[in-house]
């Protein structure tokens, strides 16, 4: 409240206990495939749900091909988002696809969703010559102009108040589209994430803060990392919407990511979803969880599979088969694979495009700084195979 509000007064010493506020969790669908009684249900029709679906299961075949291709020394980093598929792939099929899309790095699921082909994925995996980035970013930091996929940075949370400030720009163009910004329970912590959320709410932008709460940043669990009942409460300190979802539940993510997406882009107000997961891989390529968490914990989250569940729903609506699956993980394996082959043969960009892009015409010390690098690439040519053939000489 602004001191001209009017206020409600009390004349004892009342405090509002934080340990008292519990914001429940919206579910709709069980393990089974059935859903609660009573459960307010999308309405998800045939042809979305399989689009959806399909989505989920490549983006988990995806994940575990580029992992292997990691270990086999193929790829240099890689970032699985193994068990939050509901979430990532759900929200995007809440929107629509001209909404923008300001993610973390865990979100591969909503470019799947949205087409970014396997050889996209690929060239920025392997920093060829087709890459958007031209290898100017470490693996998975993709982007993609076409989709609304605002660029992957490494600093957490940056990508925050961005999308508070993104979400203004659409209201101020009376587009009637939103902004999406994706992020861990441990971003959350960034002062980032707080100033974000004032401006959204002061400035009653159409902005989604969609929060993938999967119970660790990398080693800390989140029980370590804030006291109090997560992140969905902290939106009720702005005066914001706020709602908290079961994010291994499609239909819970879907339904709730369509209001969300109402109140933002009807009514110009700023909503946070806190979607309830479990990181069920390591955090990346360069981690191993089993120094912090048990077999045991994983095993209950493996039970809770996104990807099963919405298999057990659609069979039980005889909109999929065992066949039917069967044939769509073996096709995208095989395609996963023949596309990473392709990709790694094509060659590494130019050198010279690290200069070039940003300025018209590059400035001199950064010519100076390329023919030094030239230089010692000439000096040094085995130790740069794939860029020593890739530069022009002078
Ligand atoms: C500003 C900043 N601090 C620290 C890091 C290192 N870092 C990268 S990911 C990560 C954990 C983030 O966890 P969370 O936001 O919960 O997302 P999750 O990885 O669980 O999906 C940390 C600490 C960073 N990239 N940027």
């Amino acid at each position: 409240m602004s001191t001209d509000t009017k206020e409600r007064a009390v004349h004892a010493p009342q405090f509002i206990r934080g340990d008292e506020l519990q914001i429940p969790t919206y579910k709709v669908l069980k393990q089974d495939g059935t859903t609660y009684k009573g459960a307010t249900l999308p309405d998800l029709d045939k042809d979305t749900a399989l689009r959806i679906y399909r989505a989920m299961v490549r983006t988990r075949v995806l994940d575990e091909r580029m992992l292997a291709a990691q270990r086999q020394g193929r790829l240099s980093f890689y970032m699985q988002s193994t068990g939050e598929e509901a979430t990532t792939v759900g929200f995007a099929a809440a929107l629509d696809d001209e909404d923008m899309i300001m993610a973390q790095y865990r979100e591969q699921g909503a470019l799947v969703y949205r087409g970014f082909t396997l050889d996209e994925f690929m060239n920025q995996l392997f920093s060829n010559e087709l890459d958007y980035g031209k290898g100017r970013q470490m693996p998975i930091h993709y982007g993609s102009a076409k989709l609304h996929y605002m660029t992957i940075s490494s600093p957490l949370a940056t990508q925050i108040p961005q999308a508070t400030g993104y979400a203004y720009g659409q209201k101020l163009a009376g587009d009637k589209k939103c902004t999406v910004a994706v992020f861990g329970e441990g971003a959350a912590s960034e002062g980032d994430f707080h100033a974000a959320l004032n401006m959204a709410s002061v400035l009653k932008t159409p902005t989604i803060f969609l929060c993938r709460n999967n119970g660790y940043a990398i080693s800390t669990p989140a029980s370590e990392q804030f006291a109090g009942d997560g992140i969905a409460p902290r939106a009720l300190g702005y005066g914001m919407h706020t709602i908290r979802v079961d994010g291994n539940d499609i239909l819970a993510v879907y339904s709730a990511m369509t209001e969300a997406r109402c109140i933002a882009v009807e009514q110009n107000e700023p909503v946070l979803v806190e979607a309830m997961s479990y990181r069920l891989a390591a955090h990346s390529s360069s981690d191993d969880p089993s120094g912090y968490r048990s077999k045991k914990e994983e095993e209950k989250w493996r039970n809770k599979d996104p990807l099963l569940r919405m298999k057990h729903w659609l069979q039980a609506k005889n909109w999929w088969s065992d066949d039917e699956d069967a044939a769509l993980f073996e096709a995208d394996r095989r395609e996963v694979l023949a596309t990473m082959k392709e990709a790694e043969k094509r060659p590494a960009p130019v050198i010279e495009e690290m200069i070039t892009d940003v300025y018209d015409t590059p400035p001199a010390h950064l010519k100076e700084q390329l023919e030094g690098l030239k230089a010692h690439v000439r000096l040094y040519p085995e130790a740069y195979p794939a860029t020593s053939g890739r530069m022009n000489n002078g």
